[in-house]
């Protein structure tokens, strides 16, 4: 098994809605996106051995904040807001993606985007920009396939095929499950890859 990063220190450092309230740009950093409910917060706080840093929550897409996490002071963490929920106002509906252009036109040592979908759901119009959108700005992205649990261990490497297939992706996208800590090691490899830690 590949040898997990070792968190000494994980730390909220601030939500933020424009990017004058980012911290400075002076460490490599890695952000999540993904639709709402999906399972962002439960990975981050898995990958940070923390059992409730990154709010899990059941009313999903309220607070449409960029938030910011530092980790060994050596990178950020950025949960971007939760994209495609059914339940909440069309005004905070409409400022996730100005919010998101924001911070990627922002000048951030970003090292890859990490895209979340759900094993059960097809990818949709969401997932399909923000690909475009991320070459385009020659982001990498990692696409990890969540609640992989909930699909039999004969099943998921199949679904796996489909999204790297649908999605266009070189390689299957990684599975995850927050229930059994499948994925894990490898999600922290391919993460300090990116980001150039050791
Ligand atoms: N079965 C299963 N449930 C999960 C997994 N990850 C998250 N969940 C559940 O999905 C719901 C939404 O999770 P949350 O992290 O708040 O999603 P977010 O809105 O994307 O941040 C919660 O009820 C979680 O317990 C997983 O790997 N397996
Ligand atoms: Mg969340």
């Amino acid at each position: 098994m590949a040898q997990i990063y070792p968190i000494r220190e994980a730390k909220f450092l601030v939500s933020a809605v424009k990017p004058k309230q980012f911290p400075a740009p002076d460490l490599p950093e890695i952000a999540f996106a993904g639709r709402s409910n999906v399972g962002k917060s439960t990975l981050i706080n898995n990958l940070l051995s923390r059992r409730n840093l990154a709010r899990t929550s059941r009313t999903p897409g309220r607070t449409q904040t960029i938030n910011f996490f530092e980790i060994n002071k050596e990178m950020y963490f950025v949960d971007l807001p939760g994209y495609g929920f059914a339940r909440v106002p069309k005004a905070v509906r409409a400022s996730w993606r100005p919010m998101v252009e924001g911070y990627l036109l922002s000048d951030r040592d970003l090292r890859a985007m990490v895209l979340i979908i759900d094993i059960r759901r097809d990818p949709q119009d969401e997932e399909h920009n923000l690909l475009a959108w991320l070459e385009q700005r020659d982001v990498p992205p990692v696409v990890i396939i969540t609640k992989a649990d909930k699909l039999s261990r004969g099943k998921r490497p199949v679904r796996a095929e489909v999204f790297r297939r649908e999605l266009g992706l070189i390689s299957p996208p990684l599975l995850f499950s927050a229930l059994t800590g499948e994925g894990r090691a490898e999600i922290w490899e391919c993460l300090l890859e990116r980001s150039g830690i050791h």
